[in-house]
């Protein structure tokens, strides 16, 4: 195996700049995004705002699509930082990426601002042609360009990433370590965690990012030609797919961040083993394999696909979660690591994706589906992962880079508002959705609403707890020059 590279050698000043610039933009997308959330929240209670129903399903679709994009891009810049540290990445195809995926949100936000798209980020056939006059076929097709061209964004960087990987370690396959699980090669444990995981997420959201490019082309060709009118189901296949893996894999992507940076906290190295190889290995197959958990209430599709993807819904991500999990734990344990935001926050990241995969293993059942399929349950299990996983993921990262290693005790008070809110929010819609409570329903019945009050309220503290750590994070970036010490 060849020697990786020297990470001054790799770092250039270019680097560190797109990936803040970045980052910046990602921290501002999320805070806005927020705001939409709270306003969506607040409008399924009654306490503080009232929307109407037109405007509550563009502003969903806002929320959705621009968390997605906007969770899909912060986690690609985290991977993106920790992979040019192991192989030679192109800052340039990082730049134009950065410039593709801001003409994507121009075209996605007006089509929903100006051109009154509302069928849900999922766009799901034959919904988008079918807006009964409220948006026209212009706007549902912007959207789906929009789309697209996020997608060509990551697929820019994803090529570059996986070249890199070839040039430095062989192949993909080679970066993913099987010849070492499978003993053709002695397991050497300098080969770095970041390349197994980017070597697994170039892998599946390339497909997931395929997938997605082929149902968008067949969604603009029925807009455009009606008369051309696929099949209803494979769409919604395709559009699960696509979407259930591009969202798996923000987390998978920003994991890195806990891998390399828990290790600098606690003066413990994060080896590779053989289970850490072979969970990561299981979740390249087992996150493609799980989306039929999104069409289990779908009697047209065959038993046996629904039973399979139940069963490999329990598995799926476990592997993975576990081994990331317990090795983190292990790290801690009695490691006298400092507790400052960042290091909390990574902490916090690991313990709200465990904590989020139990709803979703559970919705995952056909038994409990058949009750919980298109409830707040839905929300409450990906709000968990998302806003109490990933997301602090990257807010530990991005505080991480701008602290130059500065971070005093009180820079935790963030952490814990940040979290309570967090729980909080997920909370609400857990528990209305264990009450039933429908899902994408823009008015609530009198009985469920103060369920969208406490709601409300908490995620407005996830707002202020994301501002007071996404501020001094923006004003202190542009000087960060820290690389990898505490
Ligand atoms: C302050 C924080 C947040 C609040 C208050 C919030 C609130 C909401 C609400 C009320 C809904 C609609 C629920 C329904 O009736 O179906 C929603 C949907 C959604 N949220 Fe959030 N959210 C927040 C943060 C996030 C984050 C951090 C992400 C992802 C990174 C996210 C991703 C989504 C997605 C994908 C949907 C689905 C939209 C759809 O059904 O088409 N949210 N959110
Ligand atoms: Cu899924």
């Amino acid at each position: 195996m060849t020697t990786t590279p020297n990470s001054e050698q790799l770092h250039t000043g270019q680097h560190l700049t797109i990936v803040k610039v970045w980052l910046a933009i990602g921290l501002l997308v999320f805070a806005l995004m927020m705001i939409a959330g709270v306003a969506l929240r607040a409008a399924q209670g009654s306490a503080f705002l009232t929307l109407p129903p037109d405007l509550f399903y563009q502003i969903m679709t806002l929320h959705g699509a621009g968390m997605v994009g906007v969770a899909g891009l912060a986690g690609l810049a985290v991977n993106w930082y920790f992979l040019s540290h192991h192989v030679a990445l192109s800052p340039r195809i990082l730049l134009i990426a950065l410039l593709l995926s801001l003409l994507a949100v121009t075209l996605i936000i007006g089509s929903i601002l100006i051109g009154k798209f509302a069928a849900g980020w999922t766009f799901l056939y034959p919904l988008p042609a079918k807006s009964l006059g409220i948006w026209s076929t212009a706007a549902a097709a912007t959207f789906a360009t929009g789309l697209l061209v996020l997608g060509v964004a990551f697929l820019l960087v994803y090529l570059d990433m996986a070249i890199a990987i070839s040039k430095q370690y062989g192949n993909l396959i080679k970066g993913l370590g099987l010849p070492m699980l499978f003993g053709r090669t002695p397991l050497d444990d300098s080969h770095p965690t970041t390349v197994v995981a980017s070597s697994m997420v170039i892998i599946v959201n390339v497909c997931g990012i395929a997938v997605g490019a082929v149902v968008l082309v067949m969604t603009i060709a029925n807009l455009l030609a009606p008369s051309i009118a696929p099949d209803a189901l494979l769409m919604k296949h395709l559009i699960y797919f696509f979407g259930h893996v591009f969202i798996n894999a923000t987390i998978y992507s920003a994991v890195t961040a806990v891998y390399e940076l828990l290790p600098v906290y606690t003066a413990r190295p994060w080896k590779i083993s053989r289970p850490f190889l072979a969970a990561w290995f299981a979740a390249t197959f087992m996150v493609m394999a799980v989306y039929p958990h999104h069409l289990l209430m779908d009697f047209a599709i065959p038993a046996w696909v629904a039973i399979a993807g139940q069963i490999i819904s329990y598995t799926s991500g476990i592997p993975v979660l576990v081994v990331t999990a317990f090795s983190g734990l292990m790290l801690v344990y009695r490691s006298g690591i400092r507790w400052d935001a960042s290091s909390s926050l990574l902490v916090l990241g690991l313990f709200g994706w465990a904590a989020g995969v139990v709803p979703a293993v559970i919705d995952g059942m056909i038994k409990v589906n058949l009750v919980m399929h298109n409830t707040m349950w839905v929300p409450g299990h990906f709000h968990f992962y998302l806003l109490l996983g990933l997301l602090p993921m990257v807010l530990g990262f991005s505080t991480y880079l701008a602290a130059n290693g500065q971070q005093g005790k009180s820079s935790r008070v963030p952490v814990y508002l940040y979290s309570i809110g967090g729980i909080a929010l997920c909370l609400s819609f857990l528990v209305s959705g264990a009450m039933s409570v429908p899902r994408r329903f823009a008015v609530h019945e009198s009985a469920w609403q103060w369920l969208g009050n406490v709601g409300a309220i908490a995620g407005s503290l996830v707002l202020l707890s994301t501002l007071m750590l996404a501020l001094p994070i923006l004003a202190k970036l542009k000087n960060a020059s820290l690389q990898h010490s505490v």
